[in-house]
Protein backbone atom coordinates (compact mmCIF):
# COMPACT_ATOMS: atom_id res chain seq x y z
CA UNK A 1 0.00 0.00 0.00
CA UNK A 2 1.59 3.36 -1.06
CA UNK A 3 0.84 5.98 1.68
CA UNK A 4 2.24 9.72 1.27
CA UNK A 5 2.44 12.12 4.20
CA UNK A 6 4.20 15.50 4.28
CA UNK A 7 5.29 17.86 7.13
CA UNK A 8 6.41 20.92 7.32
CA UNK A 9 5.88 25.37 7.63
CA UNK A 10 6.40 27.72 4.72
CA UNK A 11 9.04 29.52 6.35
CA UNK A 12 10.38 26.75 8.68
CA UNK A 13 13.36 25.01 8.20
CA UNK A 14 12.11 23.09 4.95
CA UNK A 15 8.96 20.91 3.34
CA UNK A 16 9.18 17.14 3.81
CA UNK A 17 7.25 14.14 2.40
CA UNK A 18 7.49 10.35 3.17
CA UNK A 19 6.47 7.66 1.10
CA UNK A 20 5.76 4.19 2.15
CA UNK A 21 5.11 1.29 0.31
CA UNK A 22 6.84 2.45 -3.41
CA UNK A 23 8.73 -0.60 -4.97
CA UNK A 24 12.20 -1.31 -5.27
CA UNK A 25 13.89 -1.02 -8.29
CA UNK A 26 12.81 1.81 -9.74
CA UNK A 27 15.98 3.44 -11.27
CA UNK A 28 16.28 7.67 -11.21
CA UNK A 29 18.38 10.73 -11.22
CA UNK A 30 18.35 13.28 -8.56
CA UNK A 31 17.11 15.71 -11.92
CA UNK A 32 14.28 13.46 -12.31
CA UNK A 33 12.70 15.12 -9.49
CA UNK A 34 14.19 18.36 -9.28
CA UNK A 35 13.26 19.09 -12.90
CA UNK A 36 9.27 19.19 -11.70
CA UNK A 37 10.43 21.11 -8.69
CA UNK A 38 11.68 24.11 -10.90
CA UNK A 39 8.55 23.66 -13.15
CA UNK A 40 6.41 24.16 -10.11
CA UNK A 41 8.29 27.44 -9.45
CA UNK A 42 7.58 29.14 -12.72
CA UNK A 43 4.67 30.98 -14.11
CA UNK A 44 3.64 34.10 -14.59
CA UNK A 45 1.75 35.98 -11.34
CA UNK A 46 4.05 34.37 -8.86
CA UNK A 47 5.08 36.89 -5.78
CA UNK A 48 9.17 38.24 -4.60
CA UNK A 49 9.06 34.05 -2.80
CA UNK A 50 10.36 32.30 -5.50
CA UNK A 51 12.40 34.57 -6.57
CA UNK A 52 14.11 33.51 -3.05
CA UNK A 53 13.84 29.53 -3.43
CA UNK A 54 15.65 27.32 -5.76
CA UNK A 55 13.67 24.12 -4.70
CA UNK A 56 16.11 20.91 -5.00
CA UNK A 57 14.92 17.62 -3.28
CA UNK A 58 17.89 16.11 -0.25
CA UNK A 59 16.45 12.62 -0.54
CA UNK A 60 16.77 11.28 3.26
CA UNK A 61 16.39 7.26 3.47
CA UNK A 62 14.47 4.95 0.70
CA UNK A 63 17.33 5.72 -2.10
CA UNK A 64 20.85 4.23 -2.57
CA UNK A 65 22.91 5.01 -5.69
CA UNK A 66 20.61 5.65 -7.90
CA UNK A 67 17.70 2.66 -7.15
CA UNK A 68 14.54 2.95 -4.93
CA UNK A 69 15.25 0.15 -2.33
CA UNK A 70 11.60 -0.91 -1.05
CA UNK A 71 12.15 1.22 2.50
CA UNK A 72 9.97 4.10 3.87
CA UNK A 73 11.47 7.45 1.27
CA UNK A 74 12.05 10.68 3.21
CA UNK A 75 12.24 13.70 1.20
CA UNK A 76 13.63 17.24 1.74
CA UNK A 77 13.12 20.40 0.39
CA UNK A 78 15.34 22.76 2.49
CA UNK A 79 13.27 26.38 2.45
CA UNK A 80 15.97 29.36 1.78
CA UNK A 81 13.99 31.87 3.33
CA UNK A 82 14.15 30.19 6.84
CA UNK A 83 17.57 31.92 7.34
CA UNK A 84 15.05 35.19 7.29
CA UNK A 85 12.78 34.01 10.02
CA UNK A 86 14.46 31.58 12.14
CA UNK A 87 13.52 34.12 15.05
CA UNK A 88 10.11 33.58 14.57
CA UNK A 89 10.07 29.94 13.19
CA UNK A 90 13.00 28.28 15.60
CA UNK A 91 11.44 25.31 17.73
CA UNK A 92 13.02 26.68 21.05
CA UNK A 93 14.59 29.96 20.87
CA UNK A 94 11.50 32.58 21.60
CA UNK A 95 9.91 34.41 18.77
CA UNK A 96 11.29 38.11 19.12
CA UNK A 97 11.62 40.99 16.44
CA UNK A 98 8.67 42.24 13.98
CA UNK A 99 8.83 39.13 11.78
CA UNK A 100 7.20 37.65 15.06
CA UNK A 101 4.76 39.90 15.99
CA UNK A 102 1.76 38.07 16.50
CA UNK A 103 -1.14 37.65 13.64
CA UNK A 104 -4.35 38.28 15.13
CA UNK A 105 -6.34 39.79 12.04
CA UNK A 106 -7.14 36.46 10.07
CA UNK A 107 -7.67 36.84 6.20
CA UNK A 108 -10.76 35.71 5.11
CA UNK A 109 -10.83 32.99 3.20
CA UNK A 110 -7.52 31.64 4.46
CA UNK A 111 -7.29 29.19 7.50
CA UNK A 112 -6.42 31.49 9.56
CA UNK A 113 -9.54 32.02 11.78
CA UNK A 114 -10.93 28.85 12.03
CA UNK A 115 -7.53 26.79 12.61
CA UNK A 116 -6.55 29.25 15.49
CA UNK A 117 -10.17 28.13 16.70
CA UNK A 118 -9.72 24.78 16.44
CA UNK A 119 -5.74 24.40 17.86
CA UNK A 120 -6.12 27.35 20.16
CA UNK A 121 -3.59 29.34 19.37
CA UNK A 122 -3.85 33.03 19.54
CA UNK A 123 -1.53 33.84 16.52
CA UNK A 124 -2.79 32.98 13.28
CA UNK A 125 1.11 32.56 12.50
CA UNK A 126 0.66 28.99 13.68
CA UNK A 127 -2.11 28.08 11.56
CA UNK A 128 -1.10 29.95 8.24
CA UNK A 129 2.68 28.88 7.79
CA UNK A 130 1.10 25.09 7.28
CA UNK A 131 -1.55 25.88 5.75
CA UNK A 132 0.42 27.53 2.84
CA UNK A 133 0.54 26.17 -0.45
CA UNK A 134 4.15 25.91 -0.33
CA UNK A 135 3.53 22.56 0.90
CA UNK A 136 2.97 21.45 -3.07
CA UNK A 137 6.57 21.07 -3.14
CA UNK A 138 6.27 17.77 -1.32
CA UNK A 139 3.58 16.54 -3.22
CA UNK A 140 5.51 17.69 -6.72
CA UNK A 141 8.79 15.68 -4.71
CA UNK A 142 6.84 12.80 -3.63
CA UNK A 143 4.68 12.80 -7.47
CA UNK A 144 8.05 12.80 -9.28
CA UNK A 145 9.16 9.74 -8.28
CA UNK A 146 5.53 8.28 -8.97
CA UNK A 147 5.49 9.87 -12.28
CA UNK A 148 9.10 8.26 -12.79
CA UNK A 149 7.33 4.68 -11.38
CA UNK A 150 4.36 5.18 -13.99
CA UNK A 151 6.38 6.23 -16.65
CA UNK A 152 7.93 2.30 -16.49
CA UNK A 153 4.56 1.17 -17.98
CA UNK A 154 4.53 3.48 -20.61
CA UNK A 155 1.55 5.62 -18.49
CA UNK A 156 2.43 9.59 -18.91
CA UNK A 157 0.46 12.88 -17.20
CA UNK A 158 0.12 16.09 -18.30
CA UNK A 159 -1.57 19.01 -17.06
CA UNK A 160 -2.48 22.55 -18.75
CA UNK A 161 -4.56 25.83 -17.73
CA UNK A 162 -7.69 26.49 -19.24
CA UNK A 163 -9.04 29.38 -17.19
CA UNK A 164 -7.47 32.25 -15.54
CA UNK A 165 -10.28 34.76 -14.34
CA UNK A 166 -12.68 35.49 -16.95
CA UNK A 167 -10.05 34.09 -20.07
CA UNK A 168 -11.01 30.73 -21.45
CA UNK A 169 -8.73 28.93 -23.30
CA UNK A 170 -10.11 27.39 -26.60
CA UNK A 171 -8.27 23.24 -25.98
CA UNK A 172 -10.90 21.30 -27.17
CA UNK A 173 -9.05 19.91 -29.98
CA UNK A 174 -5.35 19.94 -27.93
CA UNK A 175 -4.25 16.03 -28.50
CA UNK A 176 -2.65 14.04 -25.56
CA UNK A 177 1.07 14.20 -26.83
CA UNK A 178 0.56 17.94 -27.56
CA UNK A 179 -0.59 19.12 -23.74
CA UNK A 180 3.30 19.24 -22.41
CA UNK A 181 4.94 20.91 -25.62
CA UNK A 182 3.00 23.92 -25.68
CA UNK A 183 2.29 23.54 -21.87
CA UNK A 184 5.94 23.55 -20.86
CA UNK A 185 6.86 26.67 -23.16
CA UNK A 186 4.29 28.77 -21.97
CA UNK A 187 4.07 31.36 -18.93
CA UNK A 188 0.83 30.33 -17.56
CA UNK A 189 1.06 26.81 -19.12
CA UNK A 190 -1.79 27.32 -21.59
CA UNK A 191 -1.81 25.83 -25.21
CA UNK A 192 -4.09 28.46 -26.51
CA UNK A 193 -1.37 31.29 -27.34
CA UNK A 194 -4.67 34.20 -28.03
CA UNK A 195 -5.79 32.89 -24.83
CA UNK A 196 -2.28 32.67 -22.92
CA UNK A 197 -1.84 36.60 -23.71
CA UNK A 198 -4.61 37.68 -22.43
CA UNK A 199 -4.55 35.95 -18.86
CA UNK A 200 -0.89 37.41 -18.66
CA UNK A 201 -2.50 40.96 -18.94
CA UNK A 202 -6.05 39.57 -16.72
CA UNK A 203 -3.23 38.91 -13.87
CA UNK A 204 -1.09 41.96 -14.60
CA UNK A 205 -4.21 43.60 -14.47
CA UNK A 206 -5.50 41.78 -10.80
CA UNK A 207 -1.87 42.49 -9.59
CA UNK A 208 -2.35 46.83 -10.15
CA UNK A 209 -5.60 46.43 -8.61
CA UNK A 210 -4.30 44.91 -5.80
CA UNK A 211 -6.16 41.84 -6.24
CA UNK A 212 -5.58 38.08 -7.18
CA UNK A 213 -7.38 35.44 -9.67
CA UNK A 214 -8.11 31.71 -9.57
CA UNK A 215 -8.84 29.55 -12.89
CA UNK A 216 -8.54 26.09 -14.06
CA UNK A 217 -6.21 23.34 -14.87
CA UNK A 218 -7.45 19.88 -17.09
CA UNK A 219 -5.34 17.04 -16.02
CA UNK A 220 -4.50 14.03 -18.60
CA UNK A 221 -3.19 10.91 -17.96
CA UNK A 222 -2.77 8.15 -20.25
CA UNK A 223 -1.64 4.48 -21.47
CA UNK A 224 -3.61 3.26 -18.55
CA UNK A 225 -4.59 -0.14 -17.83
CA UNK A 226 -8.23 -0.92 -17.35
CA UNK A 227 -9.67 -1.72 -14.22
CA UNK A 228 -7.78 0.81 -12.14
CA UNK A 229 -9.79 1.40 -8.75
CA UNK A 230 -12.78 -0.56 -8.19
CA UNK A 231 -16.92 0.16 -7.99
CA UNK A 232 -17.03 -2.82 -5.15
CA UNK A 233 -15.97 -0.15 -2.36
CA UNK A 234 -16.22 3.56 -2.03
CA UNK A 235 -12.26 4.44 -0.49
CA UNK A 236 -11.11 2.74 -3.30
CA UNK A 237 -12.89 3.96 -6.15
CA UNK A 238 -10.66 6.07 -8.54
CA UNK A 239 -12.89 8.98 -9.01
CA UNK A 240 -13.01 9.39 -5.31
CA UNK A 241 -9.35 8.98 -4.71
CA UNK A 242 -8.44 11.82 -7.55
CA UNK A 243 -11.15 13.95 -5.99
CA UNK A 244 -9.52 13.62 -2.56
CA UNK A 245 -6.09 14.55 -3.87
CA UNK A 246 -7.19 17.13 -6.05
CA UNK A 247 -9.45 18.89 -3.46
CA UNK A 248 -6.19 18.72 -1.23
CA UNK A 249 -4.55 20.94 -3.34
CA UNK A 250 -4.28 24.67 -1.27
CA UNK A 251 -6.84 27.02 -3.13
CA UNK A 252 -8.75 23.98 -4.58
CA UNK A 253 -12.31 24.35 -4.47
CA UNK A 254 -14.03 22.25 -7.51
CA UNK A 255 -12.96 18.99 -9.46
CA UNK A 256 -14.90 17.38 -12.35
CA UNK A 257 -14.38 14.21 -14.18
CA UNK A 258 -14.46 14.12 -17.74
CA UNK A 259 -17.46 16.23 -18.92
CA UNK A 260 -18.33 16.96 -14.88
CA UNK A 261 -20.71 19.95 -14.80
CA UNK A 262 -20.28 20.69 -18.30
CA UNK A 263 -22.25 18.23 -19.47
CA UNK A 264 -25.00 17.79 -17.15
CA UNK A 265 -27.38 19.57 -19.68
CA UNK A 266 -27.08 16.65 -22.27
CA UNK A 267 -29.12 14.45 -22.09
CA UNK A 268 -27.51 10.57 -21.85
CA UNK A 269 -27.50 10.10 -25.50
CA UNK A 270 -25.46 12.35 -26.08
CA UNK A 271 -23.46 12.05 -22.56
CA UNK A 272 -22.33 8.24 -22.69
CA UNK A 273 -19.37 7.11 -24.57
CA UNK A 274 -20.29 3.87 -26.62
CA UNK A 275 -18.58 1.36 -27.05
CA UNK A 276 -16.52 0.01 -29.88
CA UNK A 277 -13.89 -3.66 -30.82
CA UNK A 278 -10.67 -2.32 -32.06
CA UNK A 279 -8.41 -4.19 -34.23
CA UNK A 280 -5.18 -2.71 -32.61
CA UNK A 281 -4.92 -3.68 -28.76
CA UNK A 282 -4.53 -0.40 -26.44
CA UNK A 283 -3.26 -0.66 -23.08
CA UNK A 284 -4.07 -4.80 -23.60
CA UNK A 285 -7.59 -4.32 -24.05
CA UNK A 286 -9.39 -4.15 -27.87
CA UNK A 287 -12.29 -2.67 -26.78
CA UNK A 288 -12.38 1.15 -26.73
CA UNK A 289 -14.76 4.06 -25.93
CA UNK A 290 -16.41 6.24 -29.17
CA UNK A 291 -15.67 9.18 -27.17
CA UNK A 292 -13.88 10.64 -23.71
CA UNK A 293 -17.51 12.34 -21.83
CA UNK A 294 -16.94 10.15 -18.88
CA UNK A 295 -13.13 11.32 -18.57
CA UNK A 296 -11.99 7.58 -18.66
CA UNK A 297 -13.51 6.28 -16.17
CA UNK A 298 -16.31 3.91 -15.54
CA UNK A 299 -17.73 2.73 -12.84
CA UNK A 300 -14.64 4.33 -10.21
CA UNK A 301 -12.31 2.23 -12.59
CA UNK A 302 -10.34 3.13 -15.69
CA UNK A 303 -11.60 2.18 -19.06
CA UNK A 304 -8.48 2.86 -20.95
CA UNK A 305 -9.09 5.63 -22.48
CA UNK A 306 -7.61 9.23 -21.43
CA UNK A 307 -8.43 10.18 -17.66
CA UNK A 308 -9.50 13.39 -18.08
CA UNK A 309 -9.68 15.73 -14.68
CA UNK A 310 -10.58 19.39 -13.91
CA UNK A 311 -9.78 21.32 -11.27
CA UNK A 312 -10.84 24.75 -10.14
CA UNK A 313 -8.70 26.92 -7.97
CA UNK A 314 -10.34 29.75 -6.17
CA UNK A 315 -8.12 33.02 -6.10
CA UNK A 316 -5.77 33.41 -3.54
CA UNK A 317 -6.49 34.93 0.24
CA UNK A 318 -3.82 37.19 0.80
CA UNK A 319 -5.07 40.65 -0.94
CA UNK A 320 -3.08 43.85 -1.12
CA UNK A 321 -5.78 45.79 -0.36
CA UNK A 322 -7.47 43.91 2.84
CA UNK A 323 -10.71 42.26 3.54
CA UNK A 324 -12.56 43.26 6.38
CA UNK A 325 -12.43 41.00 9.09
CA UNK A 326 -12.43 41.44 12.73
CA UNK A 327 -9.40 41.80 15.61
CA UNK A 328 -8.98 38.64 17.16
CA UNK A 329 -7.92 40.32 20.56
CA UNK A 330 -10.46 43.32 21.04
CA UNK A 331 -13.26 42.23 18.48
CA UNK A 332 -13.31 45.40 16.48
CA UNK A 333 -13.61 45.44 12.91
CA UNK A 334 -10.20 45.30 11.32
CA UNK A 335 -8.12 44.93 8.06
CA UNK A 336 -6.96 41.39 7.04
CA UNK A 337 -3.23 40.76 7.43
CA UNK A 338 -1.00 41.30 4.57
CA UNK A 339 1.73 38.51 3.88
CA UNK A 340 3.92 39.30 0.68
CA UNK A 341 2.25 36.60 -1.86
CA UNK A 342 1.21 35.83 -5.03
CA UNK A 343 -1.33 37.21 -7.66
CA UNK A 344 -2.34 34.34 -9.40
CA UNK A 345 -1.17 30.60 -8.45
CA UNK A 346 -3.16 28.81 -11.74
CA UNK A 347 0.12 27.91 -13.85
CA UNK A 348 1.55 26.06 -10.65
CA UNK A 349 -1.58 24.38 -10.21
CA UNK A 350 -0.63 22.65 -13.50
CA UNK A 351 2.51 21.22 -12.21
CA UNK A 352 0.65 20.10 -8.54
CA UNK A 353 -2.62 18.57 -10.00
CA UNK A 354 0.09 16.80 -12.40
CA UNK A 355 1.91 15.30 -9.16
CA UNK A 356 -1.18 14.86 -7.26
CA UNK A 357 -2.70 12.41 -10.26
CA UNK A 358 1.01 10.73 -10.40
CA UNK A 359 0.08 9.79 -6.68
CA UNK A 360 -3.41 8.53 -6.61
CA UNK A 361 -2.56 6.58 -9.64
CA UNK A 362 0.40 4.86 -8.48
CA UNK A 363 -1.55 4.20 -5.18
CA UNK A 364 -4.23 2.37 -7.51
CA UNK A 365 -1.37 0.63 -9.32
CA UNK A 366 0.59 -0.84 -6.89
CA UNK A 367 -2.52 -2.13 -5.23
CA UNK A 368 -3.57 -3.62 -8.60
CA UNK A 369 0.01 -5.10 -9.43
CA UNK A 370 1.47 -6.12 -6.18
CA UNK A 371 4.11 -2.97 -5.00
CA UNK A 372 7.38 -5.13 -3.55
CA UNK A 373 9.53 -4.74 -7.19
CA UNK A 374 9.14 -2.80 -10.29
CA UNK A 375 9.96 -6.35 -12.28
CA UNK A 376 6.89 -7.65 -10.37
CA UNK A 377 4.90 -5.49 -11.31
CA UNK A 378 5.64 -5.63 -14.68
CA UNK A 379 5.51 -9.06 -15.36
CA UNK A 380 2.06 -8.50 -13.37
CA UNK A 381 0.78 -6.14 -16.01
CA UNK A 382 2.20 -7.86 -18.84
CA UNK A 383 0.41 -11.14 -17.69
CA UNK A 384 -3.23 -8.84 -17.11
CA UNK A 385 -2.58 -7.84 -20.73
CA UNK A 386 -2.22 -11.02 -21.55
CA UNK A 387 -5.54 -11.87 -20.36
CA UNK A 388 -7.82 -9.09 -21.44
CA UNK A 389 -6.42 -9.06 -24.92
CA UNK A 390 -8.04 -12.33 -24.69
CA UNK A 391 -11.62 -10.99 -24.06
C1 LIG B 1 1.74 31.25 0.22
C2 LIG B 1 2.31 32.53 0.29
C3 LIG B 1 3.55 32.86 -0.45
C4 LIG B 1 3.69 31.91 -1.62
C5 LIG B 1 3.66 30.51 -1.03
C6 LIG B 1 2.27 30.19 -0.62
O1 LIG B 1 4.70 32.66 0.32
P1 LIG B 1 5.39 33.87 1.10
O2 LIG B 1 4.45 34.23 2.19
O3 LIG B 1 6.70 33.33 1.65
O4 LIG B 1 5.60 34.95 0.09
O5 LIG B 1 4.85 32.19 -2.37
O6 LIG B 1 4.08 29.57 -1.95
C7 LIG B 1 5.37 29.14 -1.89
C8 LIG B 1 6.28 29.61 -1.04
C9 LIG B 1 5.67 28.10 -2.86
O7 LIG B 1 6.83 27.68 -2.92
O8 LIG B 1 4.74 27.70 -3.57
C10 LIG B 1 0.53 30.93 1.01
O9 LIG B 1 0.19 31.68 1.93
O10 LIG B 1 -0.13 29.90 0.74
Amino acid sequence: MLRYLSAGESHGRGIFCLLDGFPAGLKLHVDDINFWLAERQKGYGRGGRQRIEKDEVDVLSGIRAGVTIGSPILLAVWNRDYKNWEAAMHPWSPSTGERAAKIIQPRPAHADLVGAMKYDHDDCRNVLERASARETAARVAAGALCRKLLSEFGVKIAAHVVQIGNVLADVDNVDDEDVHPCSMTSEVRCCDETAAAAMVEAIKKAKQDKDTLGGVVEGRAWGLPQGLGTYTQWDQKLDARIAQSMMSIQAVKAVEVGLGFRGIDRPGSRFHDEIFYADVPRCGSHYRRSSNNLGGTEGSMTNGETVLIRVAMKPIATLMQPLRTVNMETHEVAEAVMERSDACAVPALAIIVESALAITLAESFIEMFGGDTVDAMRRNIESYYDRIEKR
